[in-house]
C-alpha cells in the first residue's frame, strides 16, 4: 500500500495515528492507533507523559507498518501553546508542563506592569491567555532561571516529535504563533519582547512553514518502527487548529466570507486571512491572529466549547447513570428550558461540580434553573450558539463583508441539535464536516509537500 501519509495528531485525552491515501482523487483515512494523553500531576506541577507519548507514537508507528503500509512521510500536530527544553547535547530537560499547571495565575498581570497590552496586540495579535507559552516561560524564570540557563533550545510540542524522530530542531510556524512571542505581520520571532522577558535568544530556532521537510527519520527510529530509512518528517500546519482549517471545503475565492467553527472540547470560531487584524477593537473583542498554513492567519476567539457537557456527561456517567448521546439529546431537544449561561464564566474552566456551577450561574443571573439531565444539556447548547451568533456579530463588525456561511468542523459537528441551534441563532447556512478535519489538514499538507498533489481541492473527502 504505497504512498501512504501518516497523521499523527495529538489531544488533550488522547493521540491517534492516522493512515492516509489518496487514489483517484479520493481521500481514504485508516484509523490505526488511539491511545489515552494524561496530565500527571507531581509536586506543585502538572506535565504531559512526553515519554510514555512518545512511546505510543512509535507503536502506532508500527502498526501501520504491520498492516502493509509503505509511508512515504509523516506530519504531527497537537494542542498549543506548550513546549519542551532541550540542553546542548540535544536532551530533554524534564518533562514538559501541560498549559493547566497553575504556574502562569496572575502571570500576564504581571507582565503587564511595564508593557502596553494595545501595544503588544499590534505586534503579536494574540489573546492574552495566562497558559501562553509567554507566561509559562515568565513564570519558570522566575520559578527556576537555572533551567532557562542551562537550556539550548525550545521546542513547542510538535517540534519536539519531529525532533526526537528527525534530530531536526526548527519551529514550526503555526504552532509558534500560539506562544504570544511572534510577530504577527512579519511571521517571525519577537526578539525586543524576547529580550525586554529576559528569556535566552538562542533558546528560539528558525522558524519553518508548514510544508517544509524536516528530514528524513533516524536510522534507530526506521529499525525500532519497521519504516523505510527515507520516511520523511513534513512540518504540517502543526497546531491542531491549523490542521483543521486547512481541510474546511471553503468554495474558491470566498474564504473570507466564510467563518470555520472547531467544534471539540474548544471551539475555536473565525474566518481564515491573509494578513492579521491587529485593531484595538479586535483586541477588545477577544479576537486571536494565530499562523496558518500558506502563511496566513486564522482570525478567532478561543470559546469554552464542549468542554461544559463533556464534564457534565462524566460527572453523570460517574454518578452511574445512562449517558448515551442519542437519548440525552433527544431528551434535551424536548426541553422548554429558557435559562441561558455565558459559557466563557471562569466558573465553567474546572469547577469541581459543573451541574451545580450551572444551576448556581442560572439561580445568581435571574435566569430558569435546570431540572432535568435533558434542561441542562439544552440549556448549555442554547447557550453555545448564543455564543457563536455573538461572535459572527463581532467578525462582521471587523471585517468589510459580513459572514454567509458557517462551516462547522472536528468531532463536535456530529452534533446536529447544536448544528440545527446554531444555524437558528445565527441565521445563515451552517455545513457540517468533515469530523476528522485535523487529521485530513494534516495528511492534506504532507501529500502537498511530497508534490502528490498540487492543490488541496483537488482532492474529495467524502
Ligand atoms: C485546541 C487548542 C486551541 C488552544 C488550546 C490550548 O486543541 O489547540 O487552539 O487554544 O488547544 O492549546
Amino acid at each position: 500500500m504505497n504512498n501512504t501519509y501518516l497523521a499523527i495528531d495529538f489531544g488533550g485525552g488522547s493521540g491517534r495515528v492516522i493512515a492516509g491515501q489518496i487514489t483517484g482523487g479520493q481521500l481514504h483515512l485508516d484509523e490505526i492507533y488511539r491511545f489515552s494523553n494524561r496530565q500527571i500531576k507531581m509536586g506543585n506541577h502538572i506535565y504531559w507523559d512526553f515519554l510514555s507519548l512518545f512511546e505510543e507514537m512509535k507503536n502506532g508507528i508500527r502498526l501501520a507498518v504491520q498492516k502493509g503500509y509503505h509511508v512515504t512521510s509523516i506530519g504531527i500536530d497537537t494542542w498549543g501553546v506548550d513546549f519542551g527544553l532541550l540542553d546542548r547535547a540535544g536532551n530533554l530537560l524534564g518533562n514538559p508542563r501541560c498549559y493547566r499547571d497553575p504556574y502562569t495565575e496572575g502571570a500576564p498581570e504581571e507582565v503587564f506592569k511595564t508593557l502596553s497590552p494595545s501595544e503588544h496586540y499590534r505586534e503579536s495579535g494574540i489573546q492574552v491567555m495566562p497558559i501562553n507559552s509567554l507566561f509559562q516561560l515568565y513564570a519558570m524564570k522566575k520559578e527556576c532561571p537555572d533551567l532557562l540557563e542551562c537550556a539550548d533550545k525550545l521546542l513547542f510540542t510538535p517540534d519536539l516529535f519531529s525532533y526526537f524522530l528527525t534530530g531536526t530542531a526548527n519551529n514550526e510556524y503555526c504552532i509558534a504563533s500560539t506562544s504570544e512571542l511572534i510577530l504577527a505581520k512579519e511571521r517571525s520571532w519577537n526578539w525586543e519582547l524576547i529580550k525586554r522577558m529576559g528569556f535566552p535568544s538562542h533558546l528560539f530556532g528558525e522558524i519553518v512553514m508548514p510544508g517544509t521537510s524536516r528530514g528524513n527519520i533516524l536510522p534507530s527510529i526506521a529499525a525500532e518502527t519497521g519504516l523505510p530509512a527515507d520516511t520523511q518528517v513534513i512540518a504540517v500546519g502543526s497546531h491542531d487548529t491549523a490542521s483543521a482549517v486547512f481541510a474546511v471545503p471553503f468554495p474558491e475565492g470566498k474564504a473570507s466570507r466564510c467563518a470555520f467553527l472547531s467544534s471539540g472540547t474548544w471551539s475555536l470560531l473565525g474566518v481564515e486571512l491573509d494578513e492579521p487584524i491587529l485593531s484595538e477593537e479586535a483586541r477588545q473583542a477577544g479576537f486571536t491572529n494565530e499562523g496558518c498554513t500558506g502563511g496566513k492567519i486564522k482570525f478567532l476567539q478561543n470559546i469554552t466549547g464542549l468542554w461544559i457537557l463533556q464534564r457534565l456527561m462524566q460527572q453523570w456517567k460517574e454518578a452511574g447513570a445512562d449517558t448515551s448521546y442519542g437519548p440525552l439529546l433527544q431528551q434535551a431537544s424536548e426541553s422548554q428550558i429558557s435559562g441561558m449561561i455565558d459559557v466563557d464564566n471562569p466558573v465553567f474552566t474546572n469547577p469541581a461540580d459543573m451541574e451545580k456551577a450551572i444551576a448556581e450561574y442560572c439561580l445568581s443571573h435571574h435566569q430558569e434553573v435546570p431540572v432535568t439531565k435533558g434542561d441542562y444539556v439544552m440549556c448549555v447548547l442554547k447557550s453555545l450558539a448564543a455564543r457563536y451568533k455573538k461572535g459572527i456579530e463581532q467578525l462582521n463588525s471587523l471585517l468589510p463583508e459580513p459572514i454567509q456561511q458557517l462551516h462547522i468542523i472536528g468531532g463536535g459537528c456530529q452534533n446536529q441539535l447544536l448544528n440545527r441551534l446554531t444555524e437558528e441563532a445565527l441565521g445563515i447556512p451552517v455545513i457540517a464536516g468533515p469530523v476528522e478535519a485535523t487529521a485530513i489538514g494534516n495528511i492534506l499538507m504532507q501529500a502537498q509537500a511530497c508534490g502528490a498533489i498540487k492543490n488541496k481541492n483537488e482532492v474529495h473527502i467524502s
